[in-house]
């Protein structure tokens, strides 16, 4: 299915008798609505049975009955409308990730986003930007129902297309990592030792660990964590959806796009280099190639392919266990048959600093804003309860009060401490940031929306307050986010 997407003056003027009857029908509903002009796009959000292999048909919430939700391709700086219906039994918002949007249309009920209720449908309007590999996705909080928010299907790419185009490559494909089938465990989490630099900072280790052994100590079990059944590349399980077809010589740009929940992905191809152009849809200061990608909840990579390792390979997650259950797709050469082949890859550290300059920007902050992030062992019947700075965010309030006021203009250094073992992504709406230390190292010209603090790690990173309005800052994980790994931030 694809986006209903018209001009309506051309429409009409080509339209048969058949189709300007269907176009009345349309018009006299909008017009029943108060709106007379069709929306540029529509999403359509209900329960919907979604193939990911003959064997694991799943009952998810979805975009237009199809997982990912439609591709949505704006141009920079050109007005459009979006109407969403929610066909389901209960409220929902559709948050923009990665663009500079006003509170009121970004989708979140923390910044004051209305909700689109049950069973109406609501019309959108705004002006797309900045350009690049954006998304959107549910932000509602799921707390204990593992069919809601990030869980379900609610995800899909956006492409904002520049003013120029200067990418050298001969086509674009489109992939988005999900997990479905997911369940609780109280095994508790996997440890990932990806990140570069590994050092940890020996106050945040010792909080963390000294807070962990006392809850163990009183009889506390961990946490839940989630797992999950199924894995799936644009909702097929590996072997099951159609090959992506390249022939040799081609330079493939992948925008990969991870729609977890809650997971960190990585993604290889045997044979074959990465060259990242853009992270989070933003740029880099120069391409950099990398033998694999990594990953982590809401992140996008844009990396540039040269198919030059004819054969029929599976490009998959670097985790065995979940590559085994589907988080994979085929490349396939012309002409090369035969069984996809698997190579596993070197192990390689993924340090941000690498894409950006080796020294912090030469615009200092205007102001430092401290946080420490920390984990209450099972604190919330079961769930660990995150706090930011002690505070968690209240889960019988949308708006709370904001924990950091911001001056319009000013340049602002957030400085993240993780006093947990848990590699966290975090995420600033309606701003992109710059990585200035990653682990102790510096680092500027890289600009996101989501980070990865390691355990026990810190993270710094700059943004200017250049869009005022109310503006949630959030671990993406959605079982964190729910327990408490949320701040508002607001203009004074
Ligand atoms: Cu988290």
């Amino acid at each position: 299915m694809v986006p209903s997407r018209s001009s309506r003056r051309s429409f009409l003027a080509k339209s048969s008798g058949a189709a300007a009857a269907t176009l009345l029908a349309h018009s006299f509903t909008a017009a029943a609505l108060g709106q007379t002009e069709p929306a540029d796009y529509s999403l359509t959000i209900a329960n919907t049975p979604i193939e990911l292999s003959p064997m694991h048909i799943v009952s998810v919430t979805t975009y237009n009955g199809q997982f990912p939700g439609p591709l949505l391709r704006f141009k920079e700086g050109q007005r459009v409308t979006v109407d969403v219906r929610n066909d389901t039994d209960v409220p929902e918002q559709l948050h923009w990730h990665g663009q500079t949007l006003p509170s009121e249309v970004d989708g979140a009920a923390e910044e004051g986003t209305p909700y689109i209720a049950p069973h109406s449908r609501q019309r959108i309007s705004f002006v797309p930007g900045p350009s690049g590999f954006r998304f959107y996705h549910t932000h509602v909080r799921a707390g204990s129902d593992l069919g809601r928010g990030q869980y379900s299907g609610l995800v899909g790419p956006v492409y904002i297309e520049p003013k120029e185009n200067p990418g050298r490559y001969d086509r674009e494909v489109f992939l988005t990592l999900k997990e479905f089938e997911p369940t609780f465990s109280r095994g508790g989490d996997m440890d990932m030792d990806f990140l570069s630099p590994a050092t940890t900072v020996k106050t945040l280790k010792d909080t963390g660990e000294s807070a962990m052994k006392a809850s163990l100590a009183k009889g506390m079990p961990k946490g839940f964590e989630v797992g999950y059944g199924a894995f799936t590349i644009n909702g097929k399980m590996l072997g099951h959806g159609e090959p992506i077809r390249v022939k040799r010589g081609e330079r493939v740009l992948f925008h990969v796009l991870n729609g977890s929940a809650g997971e960190i992905r990585s993604l290889a191809l045997p044979g074959h280099t990465f060259t990242i152009v853009a992270m989070d849809g933003n740029p880099l200061p120069k391409p950099v190639p990398v033998p694999y990608l990594w990953i982590g909840t809401a992140e996008r990579i844009s990396a540039i392919v040269e198919m030059n390792h004819p054969g029929v390979w599976i490009m998959g997650d670097t985790g065995d266990d979940d590559r085994h259950h589907g988080m994979g797709i085929v490349v396939e050469y012309a002409g090369a048959t035969g069984k996809p082949q698997w190579v596993a890859p070197k192990p390689f550290k993924w340090n941000y600093a690498a894409f950006g300059h080796a020294a912090t920007p030469g615009v200092p902050p205007d102001e430092v804003f401290e946080m420490t992030f920390a984990k209450d062992n099972a604190a919330i019947a079961g769930f660990n309860r995150w706090t930011i700075n002690g505070v968690a965010y209240p889960n019988d309030q949308m708006m709370a009060k904001p924990m950091f006021l911001l001056k319009q203009g000013k340049r602002y250094r957030l400085k993240m401490r993780n006093a947990s073992d848990d590699i966290h992504p975090i995420h600033l709406h309606r701003h992109s940031f710059e990585l200035t230390r990653i682990a102790g190292q510096s680092t500027s010209g890289v600009m996101k929306d989501v980070v990865m603090v390691g355990g026990y790690q810190e993270v710094e990173v700059d943004f200017v307050a250049n869009n005022p309005g109310p503006t949630l800052f959030h671990c993406h994980q959605q079982l964190h986010m729910d327990y408490g790994f949320m701040a508002l931030f607001d203009y004074a």
